[in-house]
């Protein structure tokens, strides 16, 4: 007989052996997960709306879609309402969300509400990213702290099933989602990245603006000298990471001339993957330093990304000889 056990319930055992993990996280991993539900109900049925589009572009100038102010409005809505929040940071949002409360409330969260969502369309897996520190006493807007004081990370994938993967530190935990019974089930203990990578995830297309160090880089995983490894892109960067912290492997989304600062956000899609594949004995990098101790410089900040097996993080990383 399978052992069912709930969030709720591997938190309960998870937190006597660890008696640091603060009470609250059962609530927080609740809200997300309940908020996950109500997201993913959009998502297995998007093909049967007509309008994708919401016809605004985010910060970023990127086209938004319609599931992503669904899922923005989605978590806004629960997480200010249950999850003892007192800021909020959103892909989809300009500012930090301050919510009102009689008292302060412990935590500030960071998300990417629906990431990879140009794929709905194409009916790829897409994902909710988030990060939670403790509130620092004296809270200024833009007062961002490293990766390396996250108290928890994690993310939901809506592929072929539902997962939610988290960490608070002790370990990475998998939970598949059963709608038959609309709760979220302990299937991965303990995930750890497998030592012998399995594959290369990048946007073959960026070769030719990679600098010599990280086309020499991807040539070895070709061959022996790092492989060879098999390509698999999805183009959706929880799909990717996801593949890779099961099977083994790196992703690498390096800054470009396009993206100098790199395409992907440290606040809410580097840092908290990055929490998680330390956790699960692997490594990110921007190509000279741990994602974990970049000191964000604002809420949308952008971060090139290496992230996977340690071995071919450090491959990307850059060494003293080369320069772009
Ligand atoms: P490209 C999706 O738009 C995203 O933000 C990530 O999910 C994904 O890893 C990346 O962009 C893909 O970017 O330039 O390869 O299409």
């Amino acid at each position: 007989m399978t052992s069912f056990k709930t969030i709720e319930q591997h938190l309960i055992e998870l937190s006597s052996q660890y008696p640091q993990i603060p009470g609250n996280i059962t609530n927080i991993l609740y809200n997300i997960s309940l908020a996950s539900k109500m997201i993913r109900k959009e998502i297995i049925v998007a093909g049967l709306q007509s309008q994708h589009e919401s016809g605004t572009t985010n910060v970023h100038g990127e086209h938004v879609k319609t599931l992503d102010l669904t899922a923005n409005k989605c978590l806004i809505d629960i997480l200010s309402a249950h999850g003892q929040f007192s800021y909020i940071g959103s892909e989809e949002e300009d500012e930090i969300v301050t919510i009102e409360s009689e008292t302060k409330e412990p935590y500030v969260i960071f998300f990417d509400p629906l990431d990879g969502s140009s794929n709905i369309d194409v009916n790829v897996s897409v994902g909710t990213i988030f990060s939670v520190y403790k509130t620092p006493e004296k809270w200024k807007t833009n007062d961002l702290h490293p990766g390396s004081e996250q108290l928890l990370a994690g993310y939901v994938i809506y592929g072929s099933s539902v997962m939610l993967v988290y960490t608070t530190g002790n370990g990475v935990f998998g939970f598949t989602y059963d709608p038959s019974i609309g709760e979220f089930l302990l299937s991965h203990e303990n995930i750890t990245i497998p030592d012998t990578p399995k594959y290369y995830s990048i946007n073959e297309s960026l070769y030719p603006s990679l600098s010599a160090h990280e086309q020499q880089t991807l040539d070895s995983f070709k061959t022996s000298e790092q492989g060879p490894l098999s390509s698999r892109y999805v183009g959706s960067l929880v799909a990717d990471f996801h593949r890779n912290l099961l099977k083994g492997g790196v992703f690498a989304y390096p800054s470009t001339a396009k993206s100098t600062e790199g395409k992907l956000r440290l606040m809410y899609e580097a840092n908290p993957l990055a929490f998680i594949c330390e956790q699960a004995g692997g490594s990110a990098s921007n190509g000279s330093q741990n994602i974990l101790e970049i000191q964000p410089q604002s809420i949308h900040a952008k971060t090139p990304l290496f992230i996977g097996n340690s071995s071919l993080v450090n491959a990307f990383n850059k060494t003293t000889k080369t320069s772009k």
